[in-house]
């Protein structure tokens, strides 16, 4: 198996360990901006860290002892409390945020780019990434393991086309990042919608009917019990989804449903944040009240087993 072949197989094993049959999948935008972990607090706060600090500067944090990690995050208030009054605003916590958010993009596109601009001439041509992308593929087309090379990298030349707004088939890196991350660009928005129209829609009609918008979160058991969640959808779908009520969603309607124009996860996040350490009441939060929840902003995974290993590796 070639590099590239392993690379791309174990991407896509982890995007299809991501939905479990019994566990709903998830095709709207609302929080993939800030982090690509699960947002679950009764798990761990790993989403709060990766949206408060970046995924990189999070992943620092990890190797802090709580002491630490609480006098980092002190600093970090100071600077978050923008007019410096000695409180921060649920304002202030979505400005930082939106900053974190940014970053954590930059670096995501960052950490990618030099696998893809093989002659590192400063742009990925569209070549250079179907080439690493689908090398294996396109030495040994016949070769059948069960994914659909032909129709993703099809899908990918579309995506890459739309991105690279001068068309020219190199991508700059602000176009890479759009090609990457087109849920951040106003111009890629109808490509996401169509992308995700094609999965759904099962016929082919160009629309998603309540059976496909169903059976693309829930693969029924085979006792036909449909859990209560899944019952719950059914009456979004009628209710909500499908606005004009023609008993399908068109490409507008899937708009709204993956990218809601009136939800921002940064001012929910900020919400969350504040909701959640907000001791007095009093809609803001002190540097006290965020370092008593050190645990929530940034953690210290420090205590784990695992990191205990490698923070005794390391000294
Ligand atoms: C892509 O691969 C083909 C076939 O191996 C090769 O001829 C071509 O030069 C490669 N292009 C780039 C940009 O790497
Ligand atoms: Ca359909
Ligand atoms: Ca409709």
């Amino acid at each position: 198996m070639g590099l590239t072949k392993l690379i791309l197989y174990l991407t896509m094993c982890s995007v299809y360990a991501l939905s479990k049959p019994t566990e709903k999948k998830d095709r709207t935008f609302h929080e993939k901006e800030l982090s690509d972990k699960v947002h679950d607090d009764s798990e761990n706060f790993e989403y709060d860290h990766d949206a408060f600090l970046g995924a990189e500067e999070a992943k620092t944090f990890d190797q802090l002892t709580p002491e630490e990690s609480k006098e980092r995050l002190g600093m970090i208030v100071d600077k978050i409390d923008e007019n410096k009054d000695g409180f921060v605003t649920e304002a202030e916590l979505k400005a930082w945020i939106k900053r974190a958010q940014k970053r954590y993009i930059f670096e995501n596109v960052g950490r990618q780019w030099p696998d893809f601009d093989s002659n590192q001439d400063g742009l990925v041509s569209w070549e250079e990434y179907r080439n690493v992308t689908y090398g294996y593929y396109l030495d040994d087309v016949d070769a059948d393991d069960g994914y659909n090379y032909k129709q993703m990298m099809i899908r990918d030349e579309r995506r890459f086309k739309k991105a690279d707004q001068n068309g020219d088939l190199f991508a700059t890196k602000e176009e890479f990042t759009a090609f990457l991350h087109p849920e951040e660009y106003d111009h890629m928005k109808d490509i996401v919608v169509l992308e995700t129209m094609e999965d759904i829609d099962k016929n082919g009609d160009g629309f998603i009917d309540l059976e496909e918008y169903i059976g693309d979160m829930y693969t029924a058991d085979s006792d036909g019990h449909e859990p209560e969640w899944v019952k719950t959808e059914r009456e979004q779908f009628t209710e909500f989804r499908d606005r004009n009520k023609d008993g399908k969603m068109d490409k507008d309607e899937t708009k709204d449903w993956i990218l809601p124009a009136d939800y921002d996860h940064a001012e929910a996040e900020a919400r969350h944040l504040v909701y959640e350490s907000d001791e007095n009441k009093d809609g803001k939060l002190t540097k006290e009240e965020i370092v008593k929840k050190y645990d929530l902003f940034v953690g210290s995974q420090a205590t784990d087993f695992g990191e205990a290993l490698v923070r005794h590796d390391e000294f």
